[in-house]
């Protein structure tokens, strides 16, 4: 019998950070280049879309050249060999877990890999450049393809099966999230509910940190293989 039989797991940008991929609220991240009401919010696309295709057509660029950390490996390898199952939810929109092999994974805040049509609301995978021009190869009209991502003012995408496992997780691990982004931030108080423990994997502590029983702070590649070597061993 595993010590933890359910384990939800949320990850954040800092998860990537060592492969590469900028953080959003760190010195230099993306919100430093960039205002999110441009960028990342409906009626930001709404006055710019080619500004947004451009930044998240940017990001699928930089992200393609990208390879999975030690911790994105950490993480595929706790699902396939710990005893109990494990929920890995991630606010990333890259695909670096699926690389690493993970399976059991919900991307909440939706995949740079797919497009999303506004006509039709088909959702697929679209591995090049977005732009006002192209047709849906679903309903085959031009001018409603998006990003299959999830902006401000948007709901996130799975939240009913998100709760239902913090309803039952009797551990919650979160991995590099500043836990300054609603409804992430307040997962932790939902596992605690449900009587969980709870820890934070982070660089420093986050804005939720008072939250977590346990907290170890750090580069994500070093204390993510760290604590699941010890989660696998005990
Ligand atoms: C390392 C490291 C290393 C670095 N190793 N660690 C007032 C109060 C409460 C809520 C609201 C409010 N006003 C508005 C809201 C809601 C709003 C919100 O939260 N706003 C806040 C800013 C206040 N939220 C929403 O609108 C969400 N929708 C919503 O609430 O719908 C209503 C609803 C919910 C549920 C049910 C029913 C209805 C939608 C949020 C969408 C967020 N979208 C973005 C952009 C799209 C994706 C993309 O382009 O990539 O998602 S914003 C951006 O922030 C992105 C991220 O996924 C998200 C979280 O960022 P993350 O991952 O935490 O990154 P950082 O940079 O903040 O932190 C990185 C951390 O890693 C840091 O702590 C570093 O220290 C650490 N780190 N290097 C380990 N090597």
């Amino acid at each position: 019998m595993p010590r933890h039989e359910k384990i939800v797991i949320l990850t954040g940008a800092g998860l990537s950070a060592e492969s590469g991929l900028a953080t959003f609220r760190d010195s230099g991240g993306i919100w430093a280049q960039y205002d999110y009401r441009d960028v990342a919010t409906p009626d930001g696309f709404q006055r710019n879309p080619n500004l947004v295709y451009e930044f998240y057509n940017m990001r699928r660029r930089e992200a393609a050249k990208a390879v999975p950390n030690a911790a994105h490996a950490a993480l595929a390898r706790l699902q396939r060999d710990y005893p109990g199952d494990v929920l890995l939810v991630t606010q990333n929109i890259d695909d670096l877990l699926e690389q690493a092999g993970a399976q059991n994974l919900i991307h909440m805040h939706g995949e740079m890999t797919k497009m999303l049509c506004t006509h039709c609301d088909a959702r697929l995978p679209w591995a090049e450049d977005l732009s006002a021009d192209l047709a849906c190869p679903e309903c085959e009209l031009i001018g409603g393809m998006r990003p299959a991502v999830v902006w401000f003012g948007e709901v996130p995408y799975e939240m009913a099966r998100i709760a239902t496992a913090l309803g039952a997780c009797d551990l919650f691990i979160a991995i590099g999230t500043s836990g300054n982004v609603y409804p992430a931030a307040s997962f932790v108080a939902a596992a605690l509910e449900a009587g969980a423990h709870t820890v934070e994997l982070n660089l420093e502590p986050s804005d939720t940190a008072g939250y977590f029983a346990e907290r170890l702070h750090g580069p994500a590649t070093e204390i993510v293989p760290a604590y699941i070597d010890r989660l696998l061993s005990e």
